[in-house]
């Protein structure tokens, strides 16, 4: 089981507190659609993702990257339970929607960068790895139900 001392977690849960779901989710989804873009391939059901300026205005593409974050917040909120809040996703993300696990790691690299850039120099060492420890052990779950 992973362990998270008491330093990670005051960490990750006050800068999460300082997050905007909505806004954050949209730009990491948006990112990791334009940057890697045979991630796309999920999501020819949103409509007009032809580009950079298509990708980062489509309101299906915002509404869910909100939808992921606040999933990555439902974490947050579990620490020691990780596995458990994610089984269901994990077969959901296997079974249905037959999403590679190799992109969650992906979209946990770029929300990552989304938020040193929100964060500048208060996103220091420290926090940079208590998150990259935090989506490091979400794409892993995300990943444990695959067959
Ligand atoms: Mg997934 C649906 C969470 C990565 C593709 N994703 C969902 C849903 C949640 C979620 C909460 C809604 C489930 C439901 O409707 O019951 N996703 C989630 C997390 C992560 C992640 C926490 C974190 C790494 N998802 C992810 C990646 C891809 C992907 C990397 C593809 C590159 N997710 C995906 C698709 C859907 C969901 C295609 C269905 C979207 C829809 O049709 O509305």
């Amino acid at each position: 089981m992973v362990h998270w001392t008491d330093e990670e977690k005051q960490m990750i849960c006050s800068m999460w507190g300082k997050v905007d779901v909505a806004e954050t989710g949209a730009q990491a989804l948006s990112t990791l659609l334009v940057v890697y873009p045979w991630t796309q391939r999920f999501f020819a059901h949103f409509g007009n993702l032809s580009g950079a300026t298509a990708i980062c205005g489509n309101p299906k593409v915002r509404n869910h990257g909100k939808k992921v974050l606040t999933s990555f917040g439902d974490a947050i909120k579990n620490l020691d339970n990780i596995k458990k809040t994610f089984a269901n996703l994990s077969e959901l993300h296997c079974d249905k929607l037959h999403v590679d696990p190799e992109n969650f790691k992906l979209l946990g690299d770029v929300l990552i960068i989304v938020l040193a850039s929100h964060f500048g120099k208060d996103f220091t060492p420290a926090y940079h790895a208590a998150f990259h420890k935090l989506v490091r052990v979400v794409a892993h779950a995300l990943a444990l139900r695959y067959h």
